[in-house]
């Protein structure tokens, strides 16, 4: 049997191949034949190239259609498919070329220049372009490439992409994904949420992570029916669309936006049989407003990118806000105690989790995986939980220090080893406060070296923006004298966020 993920796939298109599989905000409509024939295209080019499978194929490009069928051409050839946020800036993205290896990478037009002396630099062999709109040296490159191919032969734990995450040391892992682990969780997905013929998905999320890559486009593909696709997330796109589409995905800031537009209400949503969230918490007070404006109970679920999907809401029986439900099926999830026990319901503990869904490591990083799994195969999510009588799951904090901002990920270290290079910069610390829109906002704290240069918030974040992706620069910058610290000479972050949390 072939486990290429996107055998799954081909085995679920429909019949006819008129079907319509996308259609974009522009009006473009790609029937599942367009599909199946430009996956193929990518595939052949690739492989013309010399490409084999297991090869890595690094993308940083905005969404289109064409993103999509990129990362499906790469499935298709046994290509290992890395995705990159557009907002990462050169440093950024020679490190993960750096450690991934990539035999080719297809940018943004805007960012051949600096990306064409990376590849140089790590004899990456082929660079290709590719626009928002579709267009570029990969579309022209591979146009005469045959619009037919025998999906290639995977075995279920062979890798189908690398997801960098960022760690807490600030060094970013690669964490390897395979077929096994993307088939079972759309699997799961598409059956707990209840897809059905006639299901019309709005895709309004990036393409780059987990949430709108795997979760919404794998339901969708399992399914075989149709995608309305934004280019980016806009709520008056948004309101405009709904009434054709019946699932809408969104991290919580979606949510919050659509409710910030005083004309959002039951006519937009008559049509939408389920709103999902997730990637953040979604506060109690947005649930209760969503309910209260539209009449739709928003279901939550939980996962993350080692992982995909651990957690969800049911579609029948009671979505319980504030919880992120049970965990889906053919995924085991223990909240465990300080001693390595499971605790009881009610009681708060660290999340674990192991099943198919489960990465089986990170890319060339051995010391990782013997940290990140327990003996007994478990992932350690860094996530602290309970689990109510009914055995739904709350996230009730972080032992990661990680902030969460409209949905990115952004890990403090990282930031904080930047500033500490700065000149004036004795040390600092990075925490997320609380923000109406994105949930959390980084926000950072400097303590001024005695003698040196003052710091100045405005040239921090110059400098910050200079290197760095910009949802991680902080929205404030603080100069302090010194940080507060617990008797083992710790900084007390939580102090820092209850002080600079109301400012
Ligand atoms: C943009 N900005 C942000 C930001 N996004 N700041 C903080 N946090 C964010 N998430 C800032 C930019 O730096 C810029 O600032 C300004 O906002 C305008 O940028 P923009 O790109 O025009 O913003 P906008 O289009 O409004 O984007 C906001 C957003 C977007 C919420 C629509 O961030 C988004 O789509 N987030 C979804 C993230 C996602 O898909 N997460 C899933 C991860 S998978 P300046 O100063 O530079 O002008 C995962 C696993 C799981 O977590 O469980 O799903
Ligand atoms: P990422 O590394 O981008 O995949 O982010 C994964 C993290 O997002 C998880 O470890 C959680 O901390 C967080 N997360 C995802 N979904 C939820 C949710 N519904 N509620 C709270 N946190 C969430």
């Amino acid at each position: 049997m072939n486990h290429n993920l996107h055998a799954l796939f081909e085995s679920r298109f429909p019949l006819d191949r008129d079907t319509v599989f996308l259609e974009t905000d522009h009006g473009v409509a790609v029937t599942f034949r367009e599909l199946d024939q430009a996956t193929a295209r990518f595939a052949s080019y690739l492989t013309g190239l010399g490409l084999k499978p297991g090869d890595r194929v690094a993308a940083q490009v905005e969404k289109s259609p064409q993103a999509l069928f990129l990362y499906l051409g790469c499935l298709r050839a046994g290509l290992v498919w890395l995705p990159l946020n557009t907002a990462y800036q050169s440093a950024e993205v020679e490190y993960f070329l750096g450690n991934a290896e990539p035999r080719a990478v297809i940018t943004q037009p805007k960012s051949l220049a600096w990306t064409d002396e990376i590849c140089t630099r790590l004899v990456i062999p082929h660079l290709l372009t590719l626009d928002e709109h579709g267009q570029g040296t990969l579309m022209e490159r591979s146009a005469a490439a045959t619009a037919t191919f025998d999906t290639a032969m995977r075995a279920a734990d062979d890798l189908a992409a690398i997801l960098y995450t960022s760690g807490t040391t600030g060094r970013s892992k690669g964490a390897m994904i395979t077929h096994r682990n993307l088939a079972s969780n759309a699997l799961a997905l598409h059956k707990t949420w209840g897809f059905r013929p006639g299901d019309v998905l709005l895709h309004t999320l990036p393409l780059f992570h987990v949430h709108g890559l795997f979760v919404a486009c794998h339901c969708a593909l399992l399914n075989g029916g149709r995608m309305i696709f934004h280019s980016r997330f806009e709520a008056a796109a948004v309101m405009r669309a709904l009434p054709r589409a019946t699932v809408f995905m969104g991290v919580p800031t979606y949510y919050v936006r659509l409710l910030a537009d005083e004309k959002f209400d039951r006519a937009h949503v008559a049509n939408i049989r389920l709103f999902i969230s997730g990637s953040a918490p979604l506060l109690t007070e947005t649930f209760e407003a969503f309910r209260e404006r539209t009449g739709k109970v928003i279901l939550e679920r939980y996962g993350m990118t080692e992982t995909g999907m651990i957690t969800s809401n049911p579609l029948e029986g009671e979505r319980k806000g504030g919880t992120v439900g049970p965990p889906l099926p053919g995924v085991s999830v223990l909240v465990e105690g300080a001693d390595g026990a499971p605790v009881k319901s009610g009681e708060i503990g660290d999340i674990l989790v192991k099943g198919d869904n489960v990465l089986p490591g990170y890319w060339r990083m051995p010391e990782k995986n013997a940290e990140e799994f327990t003996a007994d195969g478990y992932f350690k999510t860094g996530d602290v939980g309970r689990f109510d009588e009914d055995g739904y799951l709350s996230i009730v904090g972080r032992s990661k220090d990680l902030v969460i901002t409209g949905g990115y990920n952004v890990y403090p270290k990282e930031i904080e080893l930047l500033l500490d290079e700065m000149p004036g910069v004795a040390e600092s610390a990075v925490i997320g406060v609380p923000h109406p829109d994105f949930g959390e906002a980084v926000t950072a704290v400097v303590v001024q070296k005695a003698g040196a240069t003052p710091v100045v918030e405005s040239e921090v974040i110059a400098m910050l923006k200079s290197k760095l992706a910009n949802f991680k620069v902080p929205k404030r910058v603080h100069v302090v004298t010194d940080l507060p610290r617990n008797a083992m000479g710790k900084v007390q972050k939580n102090v820092l966020r209850q002080q600079y949390g109301k400012a």
